[in-house]
């Protein structure tokens, strides 16, 4: 396999999973850890007292797990972090970093771990190795070089453990700014906020027992065979018991349609069972309009057999201005309804009347087809108007689901990466760690960017992730990067934000989740669903000079503050009990912490929506009434929404195919319409340019290849991160200020 793009289309698949994935699994795993490192770690993964897997943050049963709680992709992600293959100082003596920057994602990954601390001195063309104390001193000089704080941007990605946020929110609040934007801002933000707005919790109220008694399971604006594939075998067993699995995307993903468990005979035989009994095929951002639609047709059903559809006692006692949000429903026009959502009225009520048995047990998970519009959260506050209207929230078999992408973004929020932390949370900070925190919001992902941009922030630390590949509008982006004094990354892999640097930069490879951290330390995450669990890594560290997350915050905080600071950094990093015990004082939900956690599957962290006590100001859950409306574009333009692969994890590229989707060696395509294509005279498989427009600005890339794909008239599909040079910086989604990765005005034509 190379990385070289030579586009071939196959039939997209109609089921996921089965003995392919078991084979690619196998594939990968072999190929990457070997022989001896790669079934030991494996078999380890998501077990108790094991290691949480690097992929995504669907939870792990709570009893019962089977000997291979793992994925395809989970096992993608495992064998790319437990490779023997090493990118250490020999590999940057011999390669410049303008000749690294002109190589692909894919070829970046296929290089290996990051073994030592390196650094690109000023007007260096290679990157050199440097101890880790002089790293340490480097990143302390240059943060007292700065005029303020709030010239330091703090990112994090969400593979961060509990542990190492916690410390490393600590670090930038003690130093003095509150910018600490993370990989949220990109992903569920839009969640958060809605749910805290509507129910006064942003996090999701579901667990996965929930998913065996719901009625029907709404799928929104997912793509779990890819992204979360362990999901499916939740959604089978549901679907088993009798529960309808509605899917609800633009393209007809294979998994949502059907899965073979490859844990079963019949699914390694290629046997799948059939997931979702309806498919509706919405209209990029049409969403707001189908559950607008949804709501209409209960409260038409309502009128006709009073009491038997609505939950009135759960409105009358639990909620507010439902009567605003019930005229405006009732009085929002069918034709309307349809033209923005691109639903038929008559699927809509077919939908409405599988959930008027009385029992009202729905369950709606979303990911980011709703979070990446500019409507995103008056969307999700849609979908949660819906489960008011039914009860369906604080009961068993209902409730609603965001599901997170990275294995702990939940965890790193809960204790403190956020750029505007509450008040409650800052001053425990402050009370139990003897800080003064700073007060003042800091900068989120988009406003870093620009703050970069104009030169007013000068270091750019990041703790994991790729920033310059995950950001929008790439070439913003890189120029913003480029502006700074001081560009530092801890990880794990070779990534592009390690080639595209301010002017001096640094690499600090840190241990990964499968490898042991000493003798005794483990870390803890949070998984979608609110529990906190331990990770153990087993492997021995690929190299002696990776130190923990942990260990790299503690040293850099201990360089920069003297010994007379109330943190005593490195104590703290000698024994991460200490910092449970730390966060167990800070953040409310953490008692007895430290035994917690080593039970059996750990513990749940208190959910109060889900105990029906709302945290909103008026202590009720909060329909919301906002004006119905969707992404429109000027005709002849296309809306392109950017979506995974089944070959990445978000910007790391594990190989070049999108198997279910039956696309095959190339990441440089650009699926769309057929008619739209035909119309255009664009043949399939031929080169297109593609222009995004935004205002008066334009920003374009050349040479994809356009691939005719079903899909709503209207509508067209690139990879991120591929395409982000085409998300305009200025477009983000209302409240949450995310960017609008899922829609981008768009022209193509044919390349010259
Ligand atoms: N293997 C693997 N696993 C992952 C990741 C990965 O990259 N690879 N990434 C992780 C992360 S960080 C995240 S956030 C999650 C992401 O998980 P997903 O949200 O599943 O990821 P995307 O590929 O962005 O898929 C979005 C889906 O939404 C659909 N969609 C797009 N626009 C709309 C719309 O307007 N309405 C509706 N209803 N649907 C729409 C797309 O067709 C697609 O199926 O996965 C996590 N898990
Ligand atoms: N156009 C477009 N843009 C998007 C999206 C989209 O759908 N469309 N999705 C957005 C979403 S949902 C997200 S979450 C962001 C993701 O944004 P990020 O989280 O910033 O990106 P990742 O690709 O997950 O980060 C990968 C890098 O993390 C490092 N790494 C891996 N494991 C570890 C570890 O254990 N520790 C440390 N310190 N480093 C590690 C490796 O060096 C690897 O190269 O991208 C966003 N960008
Ligand atoms: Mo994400």
């Amino acid at each position: 396999m190379s990385g070289e793009e030579h586009l071939k289309q196959g039939k997209p698949k109609t089921w996921a999973a089965g003995a392919p994935a078991v084979a690619v699994s196998m594939e990968h795993m072999f190929r990457e850890a070997g022989a001896l490192r790669g079934p030991v770690g494996l078999a380890e993964m998501n077990q108790f007292g094991g290691f949480d897997c690097p992929s995504c943050a669907w939870p792990d049963p709570d009893h019962d797990r089977s000997i291979a709680e793992f994925c395809e992709n989970g096992a993608k992600a495992f064998a790319s972090e437990a490779t023997t293959k090493r990118v250490d100082a020999k590999f940057f003596a011999k390669h410049s970093v303008t000749e690294l920057a002109k190589q692909s994602g894919w070829w970046h990954e296929q290089q290996g771990r990051i073994t030592e601390p390196m650094i690109l001195r000023a007007g260096a063309s290679h990157y050199e190795p440097i101890s880790w104390d002089d790293a340490f001193r480097t990143i302390a000089d240059q943060l007292k070089a700065l005029d303020s704080p709030n010239q330091a941007i703090f990112y994090t990605s969400g593979r961060a453990s509990n542990e190492a946020a916690f410390l490393y929110q600590l670090f930038a609040r003690s130093y003095g700014t509150n910018n600490l934007p993370d990989c949220s801002n990109m992903c569920h933000e839009s969640s958060g906020l809605a749910l805290k707005q509507s129910i006064g919790e942003g996090k999701g109220t579901v667990t996965l027992d929930d998913f065996l008694k719901a009625d029907v399971i709404l799928c929104v604006g997912q793509n779990p065979g890819t992204n979360h594939p362990r999901m499916l075998s939740t959604l089978e067993k549901a679907v088993e018991g009798g529960t309808k699995l509605v899917a609800v995307n633009p393209l007809r993903e294979a998994g949502l349609m059907g899965f073979a468990h490859p844990q079963k005979v019949a699914g390694m035989l290629g046997r799948p069972t059939r997931l979702a009994s309806k498919y509706l095929q919405i209209r990029i951002n049409g969403d707001l309009a189908l559950f607008r639609g949804l709501a209409k047709a209960l409260l038409e059903f309502e009128e006709n057999t009073p009491g038997s559809v609505v939950d009135d006692d759960f409105i009358k006692s639990h909620t507010i201005h439902y009567e605003e949000y019930r005229s405006l429903a009732v009085g929002t026009g069918w034709a309307e309804i349809v033209r923005l959502s691109g639903i038929d009225e008559s699927e809509i009520r077919d939908l409405a009347l599988d959930l008027c048995n009385g029992s009202r047990k729905l369950i709606t998970c979303w990911a980011m087809g709703l979070t990446q519009h500019r409507n995103s959260v008056a969307t999700i506050r849609e979908v949660v108007n819906v489960h008011l209207l039914l009860g369906a929230i604080g009961r068993d078999g209902a409730g609603v689901c965001p599901v997170r992408g990275h294995s702990n973004v939940q965890g790193d929020r809960t204790v403190g990466i956020w750029e505007k932390m509450p008040e409650s949370f800052l001053s425990s900070l402050d009370r139990e760690c003897g800080i003064h925190a700073p007060r003042d919001h800091g900068y989120d992902t988009v406003a870093s960017i620009h703050a970069m941009h104009r030169g007013e922030a000068k270091v750019f630390f990041g703790l994991g992730g790729n920033f310059l590949q995950a950001a929008p509008d790439t070439d913003y982006t890189a120029a913003a990067l480029e502006q700074c004094e001081l560009t530092c990354h801890v990880s794990t892999k070779l990534n592009r934000s390690h080639l595209v640097t301010g002017k001096t930069a640094l690499i600090l490879p840190c241990l990964g989740r499968s490898e042991r951290d000493g003798e005794k330390n483990f870390v803890t995450c949070e998984n979608s669903m609110g529990v906190v669990q331990l990770s153990r890594g087993i492997l021995a560290p690929l190299s002696p000079d990776l130190r923990s997350e942990v260990a790299i915050i503690a040293g850099i905080a201990a360089a920069f503050f003297d010994a007379k600071h109330p943190v005593p950094w490195l104590w703290l990093a000698e024994d991460y009990d200490r910092i449970r015990s730390l966060i167990e004082r800070v953040v409310p939900g953490f008692e007895d912490y430290n035994f917690r956690v080593t039970r059996q599957g750990g513990f749940y962290l208190p959910n109060s929506a889900k105990e029906r006590d709302w945290k909103t100001p008026e202590q009720k859950a909060v329909f919301s009434t906002a004006e119905m409306d969707s992404f429109a574009v000027k005709p002849g333009r296309l809306i392109l929404q950017t979506l995974r692969s089944h070959d990445q994890f978000n910007t790391t590229i594990y190989g070049m195919n999108d198997r279910y989707r039956g696309i095959g060696h190339a990441r440089k395509v650009i699926l769309v319409n057929p008619e739209e294509l035909r119309e255009r005279g664009i043949r399939p498989g031929s080169k297109v340019d593609i222009t995004s427009i935004c205002g008066d600005e334009r920003r374009i890339v050349r040479d994809f290849s356009a691939v005719p794909y079903e899909m709503p008239r209207g509508s067209a599909a690139a990879y991120f991160p591929e395409a982000n040079v085409l998300v305009p910086i200025s477009a983000q989604a209302k409240g949450s200020g995310t960017p609008t990765s899922k829609s981008v005005e768009i022209e193509i034509a044919q390349s010259v």
